[in-house]
């Protein structure tokens, strides 16, 4: 065995349970109905980490019930400050485990244990957040004449499905559950099949917070579980986290029952660099916009325009960032990039490289696996910077959702904005300048949801994230989150 591989096999035997792991349905760990299960992998390594359930409609549909269970009986009697302590009580465990958080995350997706570091510290923070977002909201009272007294409240769905994706697995399912259950509503939840075992953790951890039923955890592949979850009738709210082309099939089963959606889903977000920037922190802004995660970033910055009078100096400083990436075990404190979550996901990046490569695309630096034994069997992608490629290519209007850039040169404002505008999606950008009112000006022509400006890729909680165009509907976190999971109701009181 390799050094990596002994590694993994000592964290896995630390940290990750031997016996198969089940659903959490109604405060109860339970086998699939079906009776399969399904393996999560160590993308380092490639080895099995742990057999999971694979659950089925039969599933969803006992979560489901034990979810309805719990919020008619108990949960919707918990006042606002009742789920604040639930809320500061969850952040508290995870924040007294995080270290074993961020090294699960690690093992089961890959990524470097100092960025899964920072993926729990948002965990912890965002339901902190919620924990205090829950005491302030607040119905209206409208004006009326003397004869009339209207009201509004802002009322929990009651059960709500979320389905979440492999690149944050615990970070999103933070994103999703602190402002559902903030809001009052009980949740069924399908982690992705790549990664449940951070959320299956933190289930265990939290099992004695929550009152049994308010958070259902079913594992368990898209078609299977996801499907008949978004298909629910008894659904009142659906948040997906995934692909546009899957989002897209989510939404049209919740139209059947008019059920309320938000959805997260694919980006190619442009970084606009201008003639004055510092062409240093250009180049690590850019680094990071791009390579944070392995590139498995919604936002992730993957069209640079630099501008055409800095653009050599840039390039070279970007390389020279870039071929810096230390590419290797997740787990080593040095690692900045690690494996993809699997091998399908390194086909699929390579395959994009190759249609760039192929259409006569110049590969600056990467281009493929490395070659390495030391490295074995891992999902690896060397860190790759394409130039020189046409702006229809499908590398530059698909999501490639790995370590590869593509840069481009502007010279005209109009037409630079038009290119970066000039993709499906809309989800977030960069912006690089000292010029405060260039980057204002840039910011409001570009259409994506979340704009950053001499930096990429923060997410506090409290700050609204969510896409233009084909990027999604509605917001994460913040107070946008917490009024997606609630609906109005108005009383009119007559007083004649
Ligand atoms: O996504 P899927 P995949 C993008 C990224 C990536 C591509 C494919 O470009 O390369 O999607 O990844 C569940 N009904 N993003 O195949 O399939 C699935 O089990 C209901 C962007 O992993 O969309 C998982 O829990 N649910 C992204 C979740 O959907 C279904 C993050 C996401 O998986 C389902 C991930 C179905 N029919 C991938 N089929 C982002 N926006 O951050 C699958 N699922």
């Amino acid at each position: 065995k390799t050094a990596i591989e002994q590694r993994h096999e000592k964290a896995a035997k630390e940290l990750v349970p031997t016996e198969p792991g089940q659903l959490y349905i109604g405060g109860k760990w339970v086998d699939s109905s079906g009776g399969e299960t399904l393996t999560t992998r160590d993308p380092t390594t490639g080895d099995i980490l742990a057999e999971v359930q694979a659950g089925t409609a039969a599933d969803i549909d006992r979560a489901v019930e034990a979810a309805w269970d719990a919020y008619d009986e108990d949960w919707s009697t918990y006042s606002a400050a009742d789920r604040q302590a639930v809320l500061t009580e969850i952040a508290g465990r995870v924040e007294a485990r995080s270290e074993d958080f961020a090294r699960i995350e690690t093992l089961d997706n890959g990524k470097p244990v100092t960025e899964a570091r920072i993926d729990i510290d948002l965990v912890i923070d965002h339901f902190r957040y919620f924990a205090g977002a829950c005491r302030v909201e607040e119905g209206r009272t409208i004006p009326s004449g003397a004869d009339q007294h209207i009201e509004t409240l802002r009322e929990p769905y009651g059960v709500v499905g979320q389905i979440i994706p492999w690149n944050f697995p615990l970070l999103m399912a933070a994103w999703k559950l602190a402002p559902a259950l903030a809001a009052g509503n009980a949740v069924v939840l399908k982690p992705a099949e790549e990664t449940p075992l951070s959320i299956l953790e933190l289930m265990r951890e939290i099992d004695d917070v929550l009152p049994d039923g308010v958070v259902n955890v079913v594992t368990g592949y898209g078609s299977e579980a996801g499907e008949p979850l978004s298909r629910h009738e008894d659904i009142r709210k659906l948040a997906f986290t995934g692909s546009t082309e899957v989002g897209r099939g989510v939404m049209k089963n919740a139209a059947d029952s008019i059920t309320d959606i938000t959805l997260e889903l694919g980006g190619k977000s442009p970084v606009v660099i201008y003639p004055d920037a510092d062409v240093e922190t250009a180049a690590e802004v850019a680094r990071i916009g791009m390579f944070h995660n392995t590139g498995e970033c919604c936002c992730a910055g993957t069209r640079i325009f630099v501008h055409e009078d800095i653009r050599e100096e840039f390039t070279d400083a970007f390389i020279d960032e870039v071929e810096n990436l230390t590419v290797g075990d997740p787990l080593n404190e040095e690692t900045t990039l690690g494996p993809k979550v699997t091998k399908e996901q390194v086909e699929r990046t390579l395959e994009y490289i190759k249609a760039a490569e192929g259409s006569g695309a110049d590969i600056l630096t990467g281009g493929g696996a490395p070659d390495s034994d030391a490295l074995g069997d891992g999902c690896f992608v060397e860190p790759t910077i394409i130039t020189d490629i046409d702006h229809e290519n499908r590398a530059v209007q698909e999501e490639i959702f790995g370590p590869v850039e593509t840069v481009f040169e502007w010279s005209d404002y109009d037409e630079m904005i038009e290119r970066a505008n000039d993709v499906d999606y809309g989800l977030a950008a960069g912006v690089i300048t000292p010029d405060i009112k260039q980057a204002q000006k840039t910011a409001r022509d570009i259409e994506a949801g979340n704009i950053w400006v001499n930096t990429y890729n923060q997410f506090p909680a409290g700050q609204p994230f969510g896409g233009y165009k084909q990027s999604g509907i509605g917001r994460e976190t913040a107070a946008e989150a917490l009024e997606h999971y609630t609906q109005t109701k108005t009383i009119n009181f007559n007083l004649e």
